[in-house]
Formats: structure tokens, C-alpha cells, sequence
């Protein structure tokens, strides 16, 4: 059963908020300490839209960390062991952050926007207090905070053609991440080639907040002929990508090799980075545990997990967690993105899954699963 929300000026809102409820907002969650659209009311139409259409998501929640000054480089090389060789401006880089244990506190798209200013665009944790911190304490010269920026995010297969009548034909060969400045009549945005989903896709960091309400208008009206509607980051689209979603899929002891992000790190570089003595360790240790997919027997789910679903091997140990599930009609079977020891996968006999609506088996596979 779902139950309200409450409103008030304690939480964030978004310079999209008042247009998303305009276009019928029926759910919201809390990211970032802001509130963040979950639904429109028909999770059908909106899948749909996103498979075969185009749909527009509010996701100022995505905040910016900005670092700013001469050591911003120098900082932001500190936070990530993604190594940052060869930034450029209008390359972004997927760049995860641990703490010094080695855990995994955000996955950010990490993008250098001009010579001393470098933003990470955060998932769901306190990094400008992180990054803050850590500055402070090395005695470096850069400001960090966080800037007027806020992603709206075109995606679907149809976003191309949209944002293409928008801005012009050069947005179709931006590569994966890749962004430029651009001005929409006015309107001051950086257009990137991104967005959570698998199904390809921009995002507009708008970088004035007084103009949400005239973007949002912009993109509806030039998505018109493509039947553009509101959407928001998809849960069912999500757990068929294997999309991770930190704080969701994560406890406090993910690591990222445990989420196959091991091609995202260089744990080798010359340069010192938090969590780098850590990192090496859980290297040359193996995982125990992998984020895998699981196709779960049983009647078609509905809704959303509350908790993480328990798992466990025929004999009854627990063997890891099930962080979001879904029926996939891609799939046209019940799926989920889950933890799983390495002994189970290894095993081949699949997990119980301690759903909500009783005990199902549950068959791992690989990721994505679609
Ligand atoms: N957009 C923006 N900021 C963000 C997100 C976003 N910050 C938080 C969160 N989302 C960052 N996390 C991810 C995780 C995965 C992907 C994008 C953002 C993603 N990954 C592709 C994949 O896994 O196939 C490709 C990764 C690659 O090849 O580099 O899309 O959505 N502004």
C-alpha cells in the first residue's frame, strides 16, 4: 500500500517540480535531499515510452558537486580511482568514489566543464561534504560546492530526433557522455549524452533554475511529434539494464569490483587516491560477491520492494540480498538485480528468494539481463 507523501520546505524541490505535477506527478521518492519523481500513474505507458518512444525525466536530483580553483584537477584525481588521464573538456567519465575501506559511497559521471571546473554528478550521498573535507584537510586551493545545475533527461530511442530538432544535427554524434555548452534562446544548458537508462539518450544540465518551468515547456513542445511524455528514471528498464543504482543496490560494504566496475579503476596509477591501499587488497582478495540478474519463477510482479529480498541456497544460508525486482516484458519473466555470493553463482542451482509474497526460486544470470 502506498501512503502520501508529505510536502514541505524541508526538502528540496526541483525547478521542474511545479511542471511535473502540471503533467499529473502521482509519486515522488527523496535523493539528494530533494524530491524525486517516481511515477505519473501508469507504469505501462511509461515503460513503453521509454522503450519505443521518448519520455522526459526530472532528475535535478542529480546534483552537481562543482570543484573549482587550480587544484580542482588535483582534487577530483584524490576522489576517484577512475584514472583522469587524458580529461578533456566535453568528455565525461563515469567515475566511482570509496571511501578509504574501499567501499563504494557514490558512482557519479564526472565532467570537466571548463579549465578550473570539473563537476561530479552525484548519485544519492553527502560528496560536496565528502570533497569538502578532504580538500580542507590537504590544504588545497579549490572551492567546492554545489552550482544552479539541473539535469532533465531525455531518453528513448526517439530522443535523438527531439533534441536533434532542438539544438542541431551535431548532437547525434556527441559520443556516450560526451557534452557541449548550448544556448536554447536563452536558455543556458549543457547538452550531454547521457541519462540512466539503456535505451539511449540526452540530459540538458539546466543552468539556471529560475527557467525550469520554460525548459521543461521546450522539450514537451519539440517532443510533440514524437509523442513525448513524462517519465521518470524506470524501474522495470533499470533492472533489465543492470543499471546500479547507489544506495539502493549498495550496503556499506560494496565494493566496486563487486559491481563489475573494475574497468572504471586503476588502483596501479602512480597517483595517491582514497581507499587506494584498500582497493588493492580487495583486488588481490577476489569478491565474494557479484551484483548479478535473477529471473524469478511465479505470477507476474507488481510494485516495487520495500526492502532488499533475502536469499538463500537450498540448505537455507543466506547468500546475498535482491535490491529491486519487476516483471519484464522484455524478458516476459519476473527479474531482479541482485547480490549473490560467489559460492551460489558458482554452485549453478540458482537462490530462493525470500520475496514478499512467499518463497520463489530464482535462476542468476548475467547482466543485463535484456
Ligand atoms: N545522469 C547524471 N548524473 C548521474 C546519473 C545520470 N549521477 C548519478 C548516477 N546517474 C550515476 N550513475 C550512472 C550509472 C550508470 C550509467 C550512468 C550513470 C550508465 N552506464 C552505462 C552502462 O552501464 O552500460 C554506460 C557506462 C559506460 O560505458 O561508461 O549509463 O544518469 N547526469
Amino acid at each position: 500500500m502506498s501512503i502520501a507523501l508529505s510536502l514541505g520546505p524541508r526538502v528540496r524541490k526541483s525547478p521542474f517540480f511545479e511542471s511535473t505535477r502540471k503533467a499529473g506527478l502521482a509519486a515522488a521518492s527523496v535523493y539528494n535531499h530533494m524530491y524525486m519523481p517516481t511515477g505519473y500513474g501508469d507504469p505501462a505507458a511509461e515503460y513503453d515510452r521509454l522503450v519505443n518512444g521518448v519520455a522526459m525525466w526530472d532528475v535535478a536530483v542529480e546534483r552537481q558537486v562543482a570543484l573549482k580553483g587550480p587544484d580542482a584537477l588535483a582534487l577530483a584525481r584524490y576522489l576517484t580511482p577512475r584514472n583522469l588521464d587524458g580529461l578533456t573538456i566535453g568528455q565525461g567519465k563515469y567515475a566511482p568514489i570509496c571511501n578509504y575501506e574501499g567501499a563504494l559511497i557514490n558512482d557519479p559521471v564526472l565532467l570537466q566543464v571548463s579549465d578550473d571546473e570539473i563537476w561530479l554528478s552525484i548519485a544519492d550521498s553527502d560528496i560536496k561534504l565528502w570533497a569538502g573535507g578532504i580538500a580542507g584537510a590537504r590544504g588545497m586551493d579549490v572551492r567546492v560546492f554545489e552550482p544552479d545545475v539541473s539535469p532533465l533527461a531525455i531518453q528513448g530511442p526517439k530522443s535523438f530526433d527531439v533534441v536533434a530538432d532542438m539544438c542541431g544535427d551535431w548532437v547525434r554524434d556527441l559520443r556516450y557522455f560526451g557534452f557541449r555548452d548550448h544556448d536554447l534562446d536563452g536558455i543556458s544548458v549543457v547538452v550531454a549524452r547521457s541519462g540512466w537508462s539503456k535505451q539511449g539518450g540526452f540530459e540538458f544540465y539546466l543552468r539556471d533554475g529560475s527557467k525550469g518551468e520554460e525548459l521543461w515547456n521546450r522539450v514537451a513542445e519539440a517532443g510533440k511529434p514524437y509523442g513525448i511524455g513524462p517519465g521518470t528514471p524506470n524501474y522495470i528498464e533499470r533492472v533489465e539494464s543492470g543499471l546500479i543504482s547507489y544506495g539502493a543496490d549498495t550496503d556499506d560494504m560494496s565494493n566496486p569490483f563487486e559491481y563489475g566496475l573494475g574497468k572504471f579503476m586503476d588502483v596501479e596509477q602512480p597517483g595517491d587516491f582514497a581507499g587506494k591501499e584498500a582497493l588493492k587488497a580487495i583486488r588481490d582478495a577476489r569478491v565474494t560477491r557479484r551484483f548479478m540478474g535473477l529471473l524469478i519463477d511465479g505470477e507476474p510482479f507488481a510494485g516495487t520492494n520495500e526492502s532488499p529480498w533475502r536469499l538463500s541456497d537450498a540448505d537455507g544460508n543466506d547468500v546475498g540480498y535482491a535490491s529491486a525486482s519487476a516483471y519484464s516484458p522484455r524478458a516476459q519473466s519476473n527479474i531482479a538485480v541482485a547480490m549473490v555470493g560467489v559460492e551460489a553463482i558458482d554452485a549453478g542451482k540458482g537462490v530462493t528468494v525470500h520475496a514478499g509474497s512467499g518463497d520463489l526460486h530464482a535462476k542468476v544470470v548475467p547482466l543485463p539481463i535484456v
